[in-house]
């Protein structure tokens, strides 16, 4: 991985960054607006929310919460199961930027891509399908890339950071072929040799994501997106589970209970939740990245980084 190496002062560093984070989120607000995507509010505090597993790579020590007027209330760790609500609401494309609160333990403290609270960029589209997300995905991509180059290319420089061309397609892998290539640890060592981002599906995770019934054994309909030059993940999302009886046999098969999500699982059983797909990209992992500093916790100002103590 290139990382800024250049002698500037932290104040120049820090204007750069954010310019770039400016510039990149405004060629995201651009982006959906042409699509036609409609933007909602992000929900910090709600009954349900992500349970982000089981996933035994997850260092999360608990979900966060508060008791307000007598109800339990979760500090939202992703907006996926509102998403998912809001299509059944009827509005067929959404993206929102909402804070997620994910108290890691000190273990994800060096990876350089771990906050405990950060924003991510949730999309979902009614009726989609996987290569229908790659496809708006590779698109937004090159926008963004393209925007930063012609509106910050003066901090681009400050930072002396470039970009390696990227291919005419974003390659597709599946976690099978990633492990079998590199190992169980596949994900720092194929990220350090793609030059071009890239999308690996089929990935054991949240019971949201939707199962393949096409195939035997355990297959999913689901994809990370990865940065190239060792930036690691960028994105994950799925095709949707959105039939009750599935969603409460996966629910349980995950050792939860199904009043956890309990107006999820209703809006299920009463046929609300429909077929669709989508996904979420961390905003300061996407400027790391854009910048090509070494650490997440250079991109925010105000660092929620496991383990270090908050100081303002
Ligand atoms: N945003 C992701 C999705 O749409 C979920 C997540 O962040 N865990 O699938």
């Amino acid at each position: 991985m290139e990382t800024v190496k250049t002698l500037i002062s932290p104040e120049t560093k820090q204007l750069a960054i954010s310019r770039i984070q400016t510039v990149a989120l405004k060629s995201i607000h651009d982006f959906f607006f042409e699509e036609g995507f409609e933007q909602l509010m992000p929900v910090i505090l709600s009954p349900i929310t992500d349970p982000l597993g089981p996933d035994p790579g997850s260092s999360v020590i608990k979900t966060a919460e508060i008791e307000y007027l007598g109800q339990r209330l979760c500090l939202t760790q992703s907006m996926i199961l509102h998403k998912q609500i809001a299509i059944g609401k009827g509005i067929k494309k959404l993206y929102i930027v909402s804070p997620n609160v994910r108290l890691e333990g000190p273990a994800k403290q060096k990876t350089g891509i771990h906050a405990f609270e950060f924003s991510q960029v949730d999309f979902e589209i009614l009726g989609a399908k996987m290569h229908d997300v790659f496809d708006l995905l590779e698109l937004l991509m090159r926008k963004i890339k393209f925007d930063v180059k012609l509106h910050a290319t003066k901090s681009l420089q400050i930072l002396g950071r470039e970009f390696p061309m990227w291919d005419a397609k974003f390659p597709v892998y599946t976690s099978h072929e990633m492990i079998s290539k590199y190992g169980t640890d596949w994900e720092l060592k194929a990220s350090s040799v793609e030059t071009t981002p890239f999308f690996v599906t089929c990935l054991k995770r949240e019971f949201y994501d939707m199962q393949d019934r096409s195939r035997e054994g355990e297959h999913f309909l689901n994809y990370d997106l990865y940065y190239p030059e060792g930036f690691l993940e960028a994105l994950s999302g799925s095709e949707r589970e959105y039939e009750y009886e599935h969603i409460k046999a996966r629910i349980e098969k995950d050792g939860f209970c199904i009043s956890s999500f309990q107006s999820y699982v209703d809006k299920a059983k009463d046929g609300l939740l429909f077929p669709s797909a989508g996904g979420g990209f961390g905003v300061e992992r996407l400027i790391r990245y854009l910048t090509g500093v070494e650490t997440i916790a250079e991109v925010q100002l105000f660092k929620r980084i496991p383990g270090i103590p908050v100081k303002v």
